[in-house]
């Protein structure tokens, strides 16, 4: 089946006019996949993962980002820029490259995983490291964006949102209604806004009768929604969602309220143990931001928040060889070391030979 990509497939819901560049690189249409074991330990009715790895950057940010960038050559800016965490200077330096722009990223030194980086690299973006956190990139970004000839291209870009909005309609057609509860990692804030603006759209349309509860979960040191202040010096293992002064603050707040939802956080613990179960339970490797979506239903499940009717869907933002290095020193003592002759191996494994 031909895919044309997001500014295409929802020009009808999109700033999209006849002067827009349908840049893509066929992002969206991203799976939704049904549990099969996790679904049994929380004793839900229906969990489905929005598998938003499978974009093609890796993450979630391509939605948003084919949207800002073809606004951005629309209105014939030469340069765009953003600050991240990882993802967004991925798919930044890529959808730039795409629709013949330079790019330039500005990334918190030393707190970003080591395959976005390989990426803004591969994709020829000027790569700043900035000695401080992403909050501190952030602002610098948003100073130089606004007083130079730059386009922005963090959330804060009204675009970006209008793209992301894009994976709640495709939980809506894949389901054929909304589901009762979204869940998902809250970190600027971006994503939640854009999902519970989708649902929105599609009630007001008539195309769904009720709207999912959004459940947001937070990093317990970096969780500034929770706590309701700003957090200066934000520390988690999940570096996507490694933000104290979320950007969007206002329409978490909003989606939270709006929808009879909450905000929540949930530990690095939790959230690698969730990373894990994803893995080996369901076959579906995230990074850890993404795990901490189903960290929390899973939280909220124990604390017996669910009837065991609902249907969920957790969003799970980033793919898993996003951030190899976590991975591999969770597997680490696991790699046995064997000489290269089938004795040693069949030896090692503790085979029987089958009598026939
Ligand atoms: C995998 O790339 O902020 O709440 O600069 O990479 O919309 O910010 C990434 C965020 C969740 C949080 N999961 O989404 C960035 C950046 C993953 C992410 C989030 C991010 P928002």
């Amino acid at each position: 089946m031909r895919w044309p990509g997001v500014l295409e497939y929802f020009a009808d819901y999109l700033p999209v006019t006849s002067h827009t560049p349908l840049i893509t690189l066929n992002e969206g249409n991203t799976p939704l996949v049904e549990s099969y074991q996790l679904v049994e330990k929380l004793g839900a009715g229906k969990l489905y993962f929005k598998f938003e790895g499978m974009n093609p950057t890796g993450s979630f940010k391509d939605r948003g980002m084919v949207v800002a960038v073809a606004k951005a050559k629309e209105e014939g800016r030469a340069v765009v820029m953003c600050a991240s965490t990882g993802n967004t200077s991925a798919s930044a330096a890529a959808y730039a490259q795409r629709a013949g722009l330079s790019c330039i990223v500005l990334i918190p030194q030393g707190k970003i995983a080591l395959g976005k980086l390989s990426q803004a690299l591969m994709h020829g973006a000027r790569v700043l490291a900035v000695q401080g956190n992403f909050d501190d990139a952030l602002s610098i970004v948003r100073y130089i964006t606004s007083h130079y000839p730059v386009a922005l291209v963090n959330s804060l870009n009204p675009y970006r949102i209008e793209g992301q909005k894009t994976a709640a309609f495709e939980v809506v057609e894949w389901l054929g209604e909304s589901p009762d509860y979204l869940a998902l990692p809250v970190g600027n804030a971006g994503n939640i806004t854009a999902y519970w603006k989708g649902f929105k759209e599609l009630k007001e349309k008539g195309k769904i009768t009720s709207l999912p509860r959004m459940l947001g979960f937070q990093a317990e040191g970096a969780a500034p929604l929770v706590s309701g202040k700003p957090v200066s010096n934000p520390q988690t293992v999940a570096t996507a969602i490694r933000i104290g002064n979320p950007a969007s603050w206002k329409g978490a707040i909003a989606a939270r309220d709006e929808s009879g939802g909450l905000i929540e956080a949930v530990s690095d613990e939790e959230i690698l143990q969730a990373q894990r179960m994803l893995a080996e339970e369901e076959g579906i490797f995230v990074e850890p931001a993404s795990a901490a979506s189903f960290a929390g239903v899973l939280k909220k499940s124990e604390e017996g928040f669910f009837t065991g009717r609902e249907t969920i869907v957790c969003v799970l933002t980033g793919h898993g060889l996003k951030d190899p290095d976590i991975a591999i020193k969770q597997g680490e003592g696991r790699i046995e070391e064997v000489g290269a002759s089938a004795e040693e191996v069949v030896e090692i494994l503790g085979l029987e030979r089958e009598h026939v």
